[in-house]
């Protein structure tokens, strides 16, 4: 076997988690040399399948050790090392690393003294009190951890996982079966396909002529922890996150049909299912059929043409009016990645947190054919990732400097201020104004009341220095929660002021949701769509930032990097 970059990248990052939990700590000498390989082969362009030993440990951060498991690996398809903590450490007790104040050794401390080894002898550990006998724990404790539990909706049935856990994944594996033979493509379907913020399990659709080969293969997949069912054109398993992907194979002419149906939603599915038999017509996942003959099955755009409709962009297909809209030709112009000529929250390594220079951020947001970029790199609050003013007003002369020599790219010298906890802001209401453009987001006190919360969100967009709000909760998805305040109240402050809602694609964060975007195009407040790149690796997230924000129904005309920097320019200015 012949394992891509993508794979390699999965491989090291589940040695690297397993690692962690086997040394009891992520800062182990063993787990951050997993780290620094990662973040060395990132930075690495090209495949890695086929380079030798030596050619691999001249890539940054790679050793002899995990040269030799990259080896192993792409030859063998697993990592000896790796089988064996698997085998100690399954699916069910990893994901307990998930549960916020469940670090390495805690974990390791409840599967030795009380038996936890998943989310359920977890539950069964808390209900009888049994936590606050441990050393360093108390009720507390167990009561934070009960809450978390709780919040992440991670037990029973509805188990979600977060989609940046599930969209590698899911794409590595459709690429992988895309390249056998007989195969035309291969799709993730599903809630990937919609683009849910979380995914209950992995739906992936080939069209093949040779079922067979891709049954054969799915069977045999590395990423196969424990097979759930298979046939001759469905393979149901589990990887060993404990992620159910289930694939199917298809004839090429009903490619269309099974990839509406295994799109979904449900709800979606239902509405067309019944426009068909309205016309006197079937709907299923093999084509749209008058009494035996086929109506249409091949793509999905004839699917919808049949149907009398619009074709619905996945991420609009949540049943929530979609159906009607697309029938009555009223589906709105949907913002789209090809209309984004910029991106507002940009950081280079001016922050402490920043890993691309200055001129490698230029020269990657020209490669994404942006007309202007603002850097917002973090103010004085943020103590270690922050800067000066002297700090800043040197890199105001260095943005300057390359906006001369790149004539093609506009460069804006911005700033990502913080909001403290009272709605203040960094430096003060002068030295605020020397930048072009600022984002404000939260980065700390998640957990004071909506009220309060409210009201340091309001403070902070009206400071006229204040063009975005940046990630509006700060949440992680699946792992913290964001804060809460009132969003008809913090719409109401943007729209008046003119301040911009920021759509963040960052995977993790997706924050404002779909839902609130939405509210935010009722409520006449202007987006911006960033990508809060700190990596040229990261300049991606625009495509995510746009599909979250179709499933927001937002429109290209309320889309401010959507816009020529001249009318963004303006806005700034009649601000102040
Ligand atoms: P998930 O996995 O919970 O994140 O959400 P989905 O939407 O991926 O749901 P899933 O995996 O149960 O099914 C995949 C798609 O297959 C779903 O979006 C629509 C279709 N589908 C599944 N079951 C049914 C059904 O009973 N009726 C209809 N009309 N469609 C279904
Ligand atoms: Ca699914
Ligand atoms: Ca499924
Ligand atoms: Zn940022």
């Amino acid at each position: 076997m012949a394992a891509s970059r993508t794979e390699i990248l999965r491989m090291l990052a589940e040695m690297a988690r397993l690692t962690a939990l086997d040394e009891g700590s992520p800062q182990s000498f063993k787990a951050r040399a997993y780290e620094a390989a990662l973040a060395g082969i990132e930075g690495h362009p090209g495949e890695l399948t086929g380079l030798s030993k030596t050619e691999l440990t001249k890539i940054k951060g790679v050793g002899n050790s995990i040269a030799e498991k990259i080896l192993e690996f792409d030859t063998t398809g697993t990592v000896r090392k790796l089988e064996e903590l698997r085998a100690k450490y399954p699916p069910g007790f990893v994901e307990l690393t998930r549960v916020p104040g469940l670090g390495p050794k805690t974990l390791k401390m409840l599967r030795d003294r009380l038996g936890v080894v998943d989310v359920d002898s977890l539950k069964e550990a808390l209900d009888a009190e049994r936590l606050r006998e441990l050393p360093g724990m108390g009720e507390k404790s167990e009561e934070k951890i009960r809450r978390a539990l709780e919040r992440l909706g991670m037990h029973g049935k509805d188990r979600r996982t977060p989609l940046v856990e599930v969209y590698g994944l899911a794409h590595s594996l459709a690429a992988r079966l895309g390249d056998l033979p007989g195969v035309v493509e291969a799709v993730p379907c599903g809630s990937i396909r919609r683009f849910s913020d979380t995914i209950g399990d992995v739906d992936i659709v080939v069209a093949t002529t040779d079922p067979v080969v891709v049954m054969n293969e799915v069977a045999n997949l590395p990423h196969l922890s424990e097979l759930i069912g298979s046939g001759e054109t469905k393979t149901s398993f589990l990887t060993h996150e404990g992620l159910q992907v289930d694939v199917r194979a298809v004839h090429p002419d009903q490619f269309g049909s099974a990839l509406l149906y295994f799109t979904g939603s449900k709800v979606h599915n239902i509405a067309l299912r019944q426009r068909a038999i309205d016309r006197g017509w079937l709907l299923s996942e093999y084509g749209l059929f008058e009494e035996e003959k086929v109506v249409a099955s091949v793509t999905e755009e004839d699917l919808y043409a049949a149907l009398g409709m619009e074709y619905v962009p996945p991420p609009l297909r949540e049943g929530r009016g979609e159906v009607e809209a697309a029938a009555g030709d009223r589906l709105p112009r949907l913002i789209r990645r090809e209309d984004i000529a910029g991106d507002m929250h940009y950081h280079s390594d001016r922050s402490g947190d920043g890993r691309s220079s200055l001129e490698e951020m230029v020269e990657a947001a020209i490669e994404a054919g942006y007309r202007y970029v603002a850097f917002t790199d973090h103010g004085e609050d943020l103590t270690i990732n922050g800067s000066s003013r002297e700090e800043m007003l040197a890199h105001r002369d260095r943005i300057r400097q390359l906006d001369d020599r790149y004539p093609e790219i506009d460069l804006l010298f911005g700033c990502e201020l913080n909001i403290g906890p009272d709605g203040s802001l960094d430096y003060d209401p002068g030295f605020r104004l020397e930048f072009d453009w600022c984002v404000a987001s939260i980065h700390s006190h998640f957990d004071l009341p909506a009220e309060q919360q409210t009201i340091r969100v309001l403070k902070a967009l009206s400071d006229p220095a204040v063009n975005a709000i940046g990630h509006l909760t700060g949440r992680y998805v699946g792992r913290r929660p964001g804060v809460e305040l009132d969003v008809d109240a913090v719409l109401e402050g943007l729209a008046t002021t003119g301040v911009a809602l920021e759509i963040n694609g960052a995977l993790d964060r997706l924050d404002a949701t779909d839902e609130v975007a939405r509210r935010a195009m009722a409520a006449g407040v202007d987006v911006v769509i960033d990508t809060d790149s700190h990596h040229t690796r990261e300049l991606i997230r625009m495509d995510y930032g746009v599909r979250w924000a179709q499933r927001g129904w937002v429109t290209v005309d309320r889309v401010l990097n959507a816009r020529p920097i001249e009318e963004i320019r303006a806005r700034v200015a009649a601000r102040r």
